[in-house]
């Protein structure tokens, strides 16, 4: 392992635990539960902190991530922390003059669009990431023997808010640019690729027990454009890290149909939005992949009785699969009351 020996992977602080045993394939006692979103809006205790201060300010501020991240933890004693910070943070560290903005999300001061623009983009400086490395390793020494997971947006999902220049429903002008320009767009997905793998392996580094790459707008591809011009790059972001041998995860929304095609990029877990029954999406994958998912979103807001009903169906189906961690098939919407969170959580652990 060419981690360093203080990393919990390798002096034994997360090796036994729920979420990692499960992610290489394993059923432990306890089922491991954690929330995509879970640090954020939902919670009271993160509104408060971030009062008067930028989203991509607080990513950058050690104490500020470190404290957000461990919020979920208290309160809804999941398996895992996944550490506050955004997509977009890498580009910003790049170079990229990005901000998000509240209540729309990531926006880019100027689109990225032609040859030039891409060419013009500048490697990621290894010093940059300073800030995220400080913010996980005292993250990790706080959270003991609960995992932190590190992740990271996928080439095609940063390509739709670089090329876009902000969030957008179909990613029109990026598959535009992917048609019409395919030279320039692998350029682009070369170096998305690298300055996210560079984010991952950061955090994987300074003591992430898993790594999860989020293919957020994925669902806009059919199986051979994802196949041809965006798979490939996916597969190089996760290559910084896979040589560590940290437990890796792949998600997308709207991925029922190429669940094979994402896991072909080499992650051991595949995480399954709310679309597909994870009976079926164990069938699709040949009955061999860990899965990760896929309470709908939309039953948080369900009533207790409605919401538990489902939570046992995905429970029963997840238990098809070699492995499952009980997860959301997508975020947190903002208007959650936590409480229903810390339920799930009561309801998977047995309690
Ligand atoms: O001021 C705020 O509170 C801004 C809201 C917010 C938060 C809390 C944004 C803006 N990002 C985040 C944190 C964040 N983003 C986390 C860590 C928190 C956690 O998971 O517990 C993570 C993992 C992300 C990842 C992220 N950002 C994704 C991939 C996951 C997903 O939800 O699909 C994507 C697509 C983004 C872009 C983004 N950042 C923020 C918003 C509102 C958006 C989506 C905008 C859009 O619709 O395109």
């Amino acid at each position: 392992m060419i981690l360093p020996p203080d990393h919990p992977l390798v002096d034994g602080r997360t090796t036994a635990a729920p979420l990692v045993r499960a992610y290489r394939g394993d059923r432990p006692e306890r089922q491991p539960v954690w929330f995509m979103r879970q640090a954020g809006r939902s919670l009271p205790e993160y509104r408060a902190l971030r009062e008067g201060q930028g989203m991509l300010e607080a990513c950058l501020t050690p104490d500020v991530a470190t404290e957000i991240t461990l919020q979920p933890v208290r309160r809804h004693q999941v398996d895992a922390a996944i550490f506050f910070s955004d997509i977009v943070v890498p580009l910003k560290l790049a170079g990229v003059d990005v901000d998000i903005v509240p209540g729309r999300g990531p926006v880019l001061a100027k689109p990225i669009r032609t040859a030039l623009d891409v060419t013009a983009l500048r490697p990621l400086d290894p010093e940059a990431l300073d800030p995220i490395r400080q913010a996980v390793s005292q993250t990790v020494a706080e959270l003991g023997s609960t995992p932190l997971i590190g992740f990271a947006g996928a080439p095609f999902t940063l390509a739709a808010y670089l090329v876009e220049g902000g969030p957008s429903k179909e990613h029109l002008a990026a598959r535009t640019l992917m048609y019409s320009d395919p030279h320039t767009w692998a350029a682009l997905l070369n170096w998305a690729a690298d300055v996210t793998g560079q984010f991952l392996r950061a955090q994987v580094d300074a003591g992430a027990s898993a790594a999860q790459l989020f293919d957020s707008w994925v669902g806009s591809l059919s199986k051979q454009n994802y196949l041809k011009r965006v798979a490939p790059h996916s597969k190089r972001a996760l290559r910084h890290v896979i040589d560590t041998g940290v437990p890796t995860v792949h998600f997308g929304v709207g991925s029922s149909e190429i669940l094979p095609e994402m896991k072909g990029i080499g992650a051991d877990t595949i995480g399954v939005d709310w679309r597909l029954p994870l009976d079926e999406a164990n069938r699709r994958l040949g009955g061999t992949t860990p899965l990760q998912g896929n309470i709908d979103p939309a039953l948080l807001a369900a009533p207790w009785p409605v919401l538990a009903a489902h939570v046992r169906d995905v429970l029963d189906r997840g238990r098809e699969a070699p492995a499952h961690v009980l997860n959301l098939g997508h975020g947190v919407p903002p208007e959650t009351d936590p409480d229903v969170l810390t339920r799930i959580v009561a309801l998977a652990h047995g309690a």
